[in-house]
């Protein structure tokens, strides 16, 4: 029998909500600890065993560790990239304080795995734009990519020096009907969603011909799931593993959305999301996670347009 005791941290969050379901129907529902800095009174009940917590209060962190026998964590809670630019210093203080907590309380207390999310936010204007390689030039421009890069490496040090089995994706931009994105440079890609099934037309905030690496959501719960499930002697990447599915522009998805909706209208007016698209690749060069754990996108932009609508349209009814 298993006998995981699993700990989603940021459980709230657009990947928390989805991986925290997952979780439960493998695991079972009392198995699967949420956490998240909302009020235990905001959060639906539906949610429990649900703890809120500030995931700073390294204190409160370690006493759900200890209290609840907790064998692995999901670390999801962070600022995003384009919040982060409206303040740093609470971006690199979450991001990586956070990231450090959880780290030395799982080496302290022998908790068997970690799941911790980094970003295509690692890569900067040097990085290579098309297939962007595992390895190759990785200075971010944003707060939210330079503590992604710096927690990967913290991610690989507490591996070798401490023998912590932490593992780690490059998530790209995640589209889901679920869970809101919060602060995102690719939230476009899902906010475009609410609108046109709302009959309301939608201002871009990129340019139409700005393409970026994106995934729908169950593609990236599965993949964090077989990141987990697979042997650790397949995981030969202790940064992060590049992770691809889709690439596509805002004016490609306008297209896909108006097939489906055909009176469905958006316009550009790009901001200063503009410039940190600009710095990331357009696709992603995802063949270690293909090699060693058998990594495989389902959805291709059709089918993730034609159910995101659907599932927008039955949520709204
Ligand atoms: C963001 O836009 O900041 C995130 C990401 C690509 O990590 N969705």
């Amino acid at each position: 029998m298993n006998k995981d005791k699993i700990l989603v941290i940021g459980a709230c969050g657009q990947i928390g909500t989805e991986l925290l379901v997952a979780l439960r129907k493998r695991n079972g529902q009392d198995n699967v600890i949420a956490a998240d800095i909302h009020p235990r009174g905001n959060v639906s009940p539906e949610i429990a065993p649900y703890f809120r917590l500030d995931v700073l209060d390294a204190e409160a962190l370690e006493s759900l560790i200890v209290d609840l026998k907790i064998t692995q964590i999901y670390h999801l809670a962070a600022v995003l990239s384009a919040k982060g630019e409206s303040n740093p210093t609470l971006a690199w203080d979450l991001n990586m304080n956070s990231l450090l907590s959880v780290l030395n309380l799982s080496v302290k207390h022998k908790v068997s795995k970690v799941f911790w999310p980094s970003s295509i936010a690692v890569f900067g204007p040097d990085s290579e734009k098309i297939n962007c390689p595992q390895q190759g030039v990785m200075e971010p421009s944003t707060v939210y990519g330079i503590s992604k890069a710096a927690g990967e490496q913290w991610c690989k040090y507490y591996f070798e020096k401490y023998g912590l089995d932490v593992r780690s994706l490059r998530y790209p931009g995640l589209i889901s009907y679920t869970g809101a994105p919060g602060g995102g440079t690719t939230d476009y890609a899902v906010d475009i969603f609410h609108h046109a099934v709302k009959d309301l037309p939608y201002t871009c905030f990129l340019k139409e011909d700005t393409a970026l690496p994106m995934m729908f959501m169950p593609d990236a719960i599965n993949a964090t799931l077989q990141l987990m499930d697979a042997p650790a002697r397949n995981i030969k990447v202790r940064t992060a593993y590049n992770l691809g599915a889709l690439s596509f522009t805002p004016a490609e998805l306008e297209t896909e959305i108006k097939k489906l909706i055909p009176e469905f209208s958006v316009t550009y007016q790009p901001d200063f999301r503009q410039a940190i698209a600009d710095s990331w690749p357009q696709s992603i060069d995802d063949s270690a996670a293909r090699k060693d754990w058998e990594w495989r996108p389902v959805y291709n932009l059709k089918t993730m347009v034609s159910e995101m609508l659907e599932n927008l349209s039955v949520l709204q009814a």
